[in-house]
């Protein structure tokens, strides 16, 4: 019978850690805000999930849904993180820029 040796130990000690962290991806969702738009501007997403925003602009954003959640001001490269634990629609916008607006539902 073939042993392991010490190379092939690591390869699948490797894969039974990277193997959780790919399924716990699934409950974290990103937007992007680029040239001054939320991509993707409506995201579906299931109770429990941590949306993250990063401002890819070299202006300052914000998000903010009305009496949900409100960034800091977001300069280049900043990201603001929400966790949706009740299900509905939750419209957001750019304070800054009110014309910016995007939506997470939350099923
Ligand atoms: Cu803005």
């Amino acid at each position: 019978m073939k042993t392991l040796n010490r190379r092939d130990f690591g390869v699948a000690l490797a894969a039974a850690v990277l193997l959780p962290a790919t399924t716990a991806r699934a409950d974290d969702m990103g937007v992007h805000i680029d040239n001054f738009v939320f991509q993707p501007a409506e995201l579906k997403v299931k109770v429990g999930t941590t949306v993250t925003w990063t401002n890819r602009d070299d202006i300052p954003h914000t998000i903010v849904s009305a009496g949900k959640f409100r960034s800091k001001t977001l300069d280049t490269d900043d990201k603001f993180s929400f966790t949706f634990t009740n299900p509905g629609d939750y419209k957001y916008f750019c304070s800054l820029h009110p014309h910016m607006t995007g939506m997470i539902k939350v099923e």
